[in-house]
């Protein structure tokens, strides 16, 4: 049997991780953020399938894409987080567990930085652990995966 597929999608602006502000999101770039994924994903028996989009509708088009595909999502929606319901719709219409993701303390930014759409469909938020969120992301779903199958 195949190893169930857990999708990590990232969105606008995360492709310049490592030269983007490195004072807040650190140097790691996404390379190395796919890598620890897989590397994680790996360790707990899971496929990945990583992927970073500028485009909300691409975001919109590849979540939907994972009903029947896959069995959960991680997601750091990064600016599509407090703007977009379409984003947060496509996750509530695959009904699959999500984990949210955020490099930084969204909560000790800036104001308009606070309300997440996608917390509204998210099984868990972790966010201000760095990238290191990701794979404490990619370990919870093994859990919420394994449940599922129960
Ligand atoms: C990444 C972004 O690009 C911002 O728009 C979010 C998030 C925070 C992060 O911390 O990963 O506000």
């Amino acid at each position: 049997m195949s190893p169930p597929l857990i999708v990590v999608l990232n969105g606008p602006n995360l492709n310049m991780l490592g030269v983007r502000e490195p004072e807040k999101y650190g140097t790691a770039t996404l390379d190395d953020v796919e890598a620890l994924c897989a590397e994680t994903a790996e360790e707990y028996g899971l496929a990945i399938d990583f992927r970073q989009t500028n485009a909300e509708g691409e975001l919109v088009t590849w979540i939907q894409e994972c009903r029947g595909r896959a069995a959960g999502i991680v997601i750091n929606p990064a600016g599509y987080t407090t703007t977009s319901i379409a984003v947060m719709d496509a996750l509530l219409a695959v009904d699959l567990p999500v984990i949210e993701v955020h490099i930084t303390n969204i909560h000790r930014r800036e104001e308009f930085r606070h309300n997440s759409y996608v917390s509204k469909a998210a099984t868990g938020v972790i966010c201000g652990l760095g990238v290191g969120g990701y794979a404490l992301a990619i370990r919870a779903m093994a859990d919420l995966v394994e449940q599922d199958e129960e």
